[in-house]
């Protein structure tokens, strides 16, 4: 299972949000800190529009809340151990005036990426430098081409972390992660900062694209940014659907900002979701982008996988506009494909196998 780590300063909101997610969009158990949370998306409920199945199933991701300051847990080894075993972190920045909360030298949200970013680069760095000092030692007394390119790398790593670039900006390729993965390095976790905006600020519907143009987030890789208001959402997470409607429309918002959020949250772990159809079951699978049709085949089913035979394959849109399968076929929209063949988003997926 996947995991997004709520993180950020003290009081800020991210028990507020984590609450939201797991009260409004749970897909199973919740304890204290952990939760699945379903991924809503809406092409899955057209195709269970379309179809009728007795079981609509959401793609999932687990959301875990952490408690305090994220500065103090990087500095406290066993929770630091936590928070390396993150796929990703969504760091909840304070953009709300309160009285009764108190901030610290003014409410600042770029002032306060900033200082987390830089606590995870530390910590990163003395990392880094334990180990470049152990292996400059080690390749020095023999010749082991595999501790040669671990240096190499990490010195890579050094020189990002030492001009403050995170690791998750260093671009890096594929093989030099590989390399330095089993470091579990935090700023090279796929980041997604949320605003958690004043009650007043609702409106600003772009006020994640403006923060992120301002701030400079914009272009950075593996890095996205969703604003909501933890106050609003959680008055929202009460209520049932007609009312919350209402409620969402004295805001002057149609959608709530949770949903993005998760959506933003599932892209920036690289994944992409294919669906699979039927009477009985409207799915979605989850799974990395570049995966191959062999592989989805046998995220469904082991079964599936040994007797595969063809994947037959239909863009969403063309599915929607034929309305089916059978006239799918008849516009020759359903592909048959090989198991080499690299899956796409938002595909429709029925696996041919034998056995
Ligand atoms: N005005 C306002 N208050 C908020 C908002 N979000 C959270 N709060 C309040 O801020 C306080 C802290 O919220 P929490 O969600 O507990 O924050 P936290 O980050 O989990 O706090 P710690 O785990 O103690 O670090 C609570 O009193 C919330 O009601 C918001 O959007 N607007
Ligand atoms: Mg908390």
């Amino acid at each position: 299972m996947l995991r997004s780590g709520i993180v950020g300063l003290a009081q800020v909101g991210k028990s507020t949000l984590f609450q939201i997610l797991t009260r409004t969009h749970a897909a199973g158990r919740a304890d204290a800190h952990v939760g699945v949370v379903r991924v809503p998306d809406p092409r899955l409920d057209r195709l269970s529009e379309l179809f009728r199945p007795q079981k609509t199933i959401h793609a999932t991701v687990e959301y875990v809340d952490t408690p305090g300051s994220i500065i103090d847990l990087t500095r406290a080894g066993l929770q630091s151990q936590s928070l390396r075993e993150l796929n990703a972190l969504a760091h909840v920045v304070r953009d709300f005036e309160s009285d009764s909360i108190p901030a610290m030298g003014g409410v600042n949200a770029a002032r306060d990426i900033e200082n987390v970013e830089l606590e995870l680069m530390l910590s990163d760095l003395a990392v880094v430098e334990k180990r470049v000092e152990r292996l400059e030692k080690d390749v020095k007394k023999q010749k082991n081409p595999l501790l040669e390119k671990e240096l190499q790398v990490l010195n890579v790593c050094k020189a990002s972390l030492e001009k403050q670039i995170p690791l998750r900006d260093a671009s890096l390729g594929a093989e030099d992660e590989k390399v330095i993965r089993g470091f579990t390095f935090l700023s090279v976790k796929p980041m997604l900062y949320v605003l958690n905006l004043g009650e007043k600020d609702t409106a600003r519907a772009n006020a994640a694209e403006q923060f992120a143009r301002e701030a400079g987030l914009k272009p950075r890789p593996h890095t996205a940014v969703a604003a909501i208001c933890g106050k609003v959402e959680s008055e929202l997470a009460e209520l049932d659907e007609s009312e919350a409607a209402e409620f969402l429309a004295s805001y002057g918002l149609r959608e709530s900002a949770i949903s993005r959020l998760i959506r933003a949250s599932y892209q920036l772990l690289g994944l992409i979701s294919f669906f699979t159809v039927g009477e009985d079951e409207c799915r979605a699978w989850t799974v990395r982008a570049g995966t191959s049709a062999l592989e989805a085949a046998g995220e469904i089913h082991t079964d599936l996988q040994r007797g595969f035979i063809r994947a037959e394959v239909v863009k969403f849109d063309d599915l929607i506009a034929a309305g089916g399968f059978a006239e799918a076929r008849a516009r020759a929209q359903l592909r048959l494909e090989g198991k080499d063949y690299v899956v796409q988003d938002g595909e429709i997926v029925h696996i041919r196998h034998s056995g």
